[in-house]
């Protein structure tokens, strides 16, 4: 990237350059002399042979990419607006941009029909709740009542929030007219905090709330009304703040990070990122919607590499914190650490992985266990794993990058026959920033990712699996090993949910141990085709082990690393030839140091929840090489 300065410079070098040669390009150099403001506009040049500088910017009509606008020219201030200041027909570049010109956004129009109903209800941390096998629903007409009660999701417990949704109601306005809180049958009790209402994501509603509410004993309520009925509105928020979630960090790049945020509703956001806190530029403007339950991701580029920036965001002009982000390096290694099955409210493992400073956390599978294709189920579990305290302030400085396994897919064991997979799919793209899938002509969660000199292919073991008989299906596995053969990674590292070596005792293993023909034909592409360097990320076994895999003929042993539970209940280590090192009995992470310079060598460490180191094995590319 040539500076603005230099470019003025290149710029006068090249015009003297042409009038030296005579070229009819004489004059580019900014002098007023040179520029005769009553020369006709539409002329190239004057009788006397002059140049025309319209807008009188120093630059010719023939170098200026617009003649029309003076803050436009040859090494001019590239500013994030859409358009090609420095004319050298990029847009944008080498600034804070969100690839869109930093345009703001109109608000949505709220006049038709309500399609999408939020309610969100929050329960107070004491006294009832937890009793989630009633009959309680929000009604906001004499007709139109909404259950707050889902399958597959333990709603209604004390000191949480539950957030309803009902998709394609087709709701006329006028009917709507009251928000009426009731339990029919008296067999759910609670004692609500909170009641927020949105319609399609207008935030139509929100009262605290202090009663309790049953109906068999006196100081019970059965059914509560607003006396103010539907107000159409609602200044505050039931989270005490516009962003109900996040932000999170997403993949990052050698010029770019993603942001994903989720507000409580269709609320104006302002994203801005500066050098410091003093010097913050605005380079995004949107509206949540309610169709993508208010969760937003958004790749700002024009970061430069290697560069650390602060970020901030604001709902409806008011600022919800500043953070840090940092951009990937263009060469290097890097720290990054990993971990899969993550069940239980309390996580304290996530304090380790923060003092440990990876540059880079990898969700290995199991991320939530919502076993559901309900999609209200599967948004409310990845919701509860932001709200617990230690794992959403990590999130929101680390880039992460995300692959799923069958918990949070649709369930135990599952695989492509699953009928409700691309529900759990479009919640998996909502709430996890990272930045779409690798083919537009292929569903699934798997993905390329460059930081460094290092590469990372997270694939999807479920969505595909099973249905022609492999593990990832024709499509992915064609991207994947295409993808393995053209990178220039010094490490490639391979992540996938389900493990690699034969995990169970019999039976069904639930691995690619049961799909022999991919673990082959994986194995022998790194063969055909002398892919260095590749170690394989695993999770889902509730036990931390580091193995080394035997190749097919020719190749060199696979490191398989595989690292759980984040916070799950345990299995005990086997004992086999191919495990190297097996931790059991705790929660556990895996982290990895990638050094690619000099010798480059990768140190992995099983580290228990509190940091205790417990194995470390050290990997030089010098044995991840296929033989000349
Ligand atoms: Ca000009
Ligand atoms: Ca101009
Ligand atoms: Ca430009
Ligand atoms: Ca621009």
């Amino acid at each position: 990237m040539i500076g603005a300065l230099e470019a003025v410079m290149l710029s006068l070098f090249l015009g003297l350059q042409m009038a030296c040669t005579g070229s009819v390009a004489s004059d580019v150099e900014p002098d007023s002399e040179a520029v005769d403001s009553e020369d006709s506009p539409v002329d190239s040049s004057t009788d006397t042979g002059e140049l025309i500088d319209s807008d009188q910017d120093g630059f010719a009509a023939s170098q200026d990419c617009d003649d029309g606008d003076p803050s436009i020219f040859p090494g001019a201030t590239e500013v994030c607006d859409g358009v090609d200041q420095n004319c050298d027909g990029q847009v944008d570049e080498g600034v804070p941009n969100d690839g869109a010109g930093c345009q703001d956004a109109s608000p949505p129009d709220w006049t038709g029909d309500v399609d999408i109903v939020h309610v969100t209800l929050q329960i107070k941390d004491v006294g009832y709740a937890g009793t989630d096998d009633g009959q309680t629903e929000v009604c906001l007409s004499e007709g139109d009542c909404f259950p707050l009660k889902k399958p597959d999701w333990n709603d209604l417990e004390r000191g949480v929030y539950d957030v309803y949704v009902s998709e394609g109601q087709g709701l006329k306005r006028s009917d709507l007219d009251r928000v009426t809180l009731r339990t029919s049958d008296g067999s759910d009790r609670m004692e609500p905090a909170c009641l927020q209402v949105s319609l399609d994501g207008q935030p139509a509603h929100c009262r605290a709330l202090d009663f309790y509410m049953g109906s068999d004993n006196d100081d019970e309520l059965a059914t509560w009304s607003d006396p103010d009925g539907l107000t159409w509105s609602c200044e505050s928020s039931c989270w005490g703040k516009g962003l109900s979630h996040g932000p999170t960090l997403g993949t990052v790049d050698a010029d770019g990070a993603t942001i994903w945020y989720r507000t409580d509703a269709t609320r104006r956001v302002e994203v801005f990122v500066g050098r410091d806190d003093a010097a913050l530029s605005r380079v995004h403007v949107s509206y949540p919607s309610a169709a993508d339950d208010f969760a937003e991701q958004l790749r700002i580029g024009g970061l430069g590499a290697d560069q650390s920036w602060r970020y901030a965001i604001d709902v409806d002009g008011v600022r919800q914190g500043i953070w840090d982000l940092k951009s990937a390096p263009e060469t290097g290694g890097l720290r990054f650490a990993f971990g899969s099955c993550s069940k239980y409210d309390e996580q304290p493992v996530w304090d380790a992985i923060s003092a440990w400073e990876p540059d880079l956390f990898i969700f290995a599978g199991d991320n939530h266990y919502a076993n559901s294709s309900d999609l209200g189920a599967l948004r409310q579990h990845y919701r509860w794993g932001l709200e617990i305290e230690n794992r959403g302030s990590f999130l929101q400085e680390t880039p992460t990058l995300a692959t799923w396994d069958d918990h949070d897919f649709t369930g135990n064991n599952t695989d492509g026959t699953e009928a409700g997979k691309d529900v759990a799919l479009r919640v998996f793209h909502e709430y996890q920033p990272n930045g779409g899938g690798a083919l537009e002509s292929t569903p699934g969660v798997f993905s390329e990712h460059r930081y460094g000199d290092v590469a990372f292919f997270l694939l999807d073991v479920r969505y595909h699996r099973g249905l022609d008989g492999s593990m990832l299906g024709e499509q992915q596995e064609l991207w994947l090993l295409d993808a393995m053969q053209s990178s220039t990674a010094t490490f490639k590292f391979v992540v996938s949910g389900s493990q690699y070596a034969q995990v169970g005792n019999q039976g069904k293993e639930d691995s690619w141990y049961d799909f022999s023909d991919s673990w082959t034909r994986l194995r022998q592409a790194i063969v055909d085709n002398k892919i260095d360097g590749v170690l394989l990320l695993t999770g889902d076994i509730h036990r931390s082990e580091f193995r080394l895999l035997d190749p097919v003929s020719g190749g060199y042993g696979l490191p398989e690393l595989t690292s759980s539970p984040l916070a799950s209940s345990h299995s005990g280590c086997r004992d086999d030839d191919g495990q190297k090192d097996c931790s059991d009995g705790d929660d556990y992470f895996v982290g990895v140091s990638v050094e690619t310079q000099g010798t480059p060598q990768v140190t992995a460490s099983i580290y228990r929840w509190d940091g205790q180191l417990q194995h470390s094995w050290e990997i030089p590319l010098s044995e991840l090489q296929v033989a000349p």
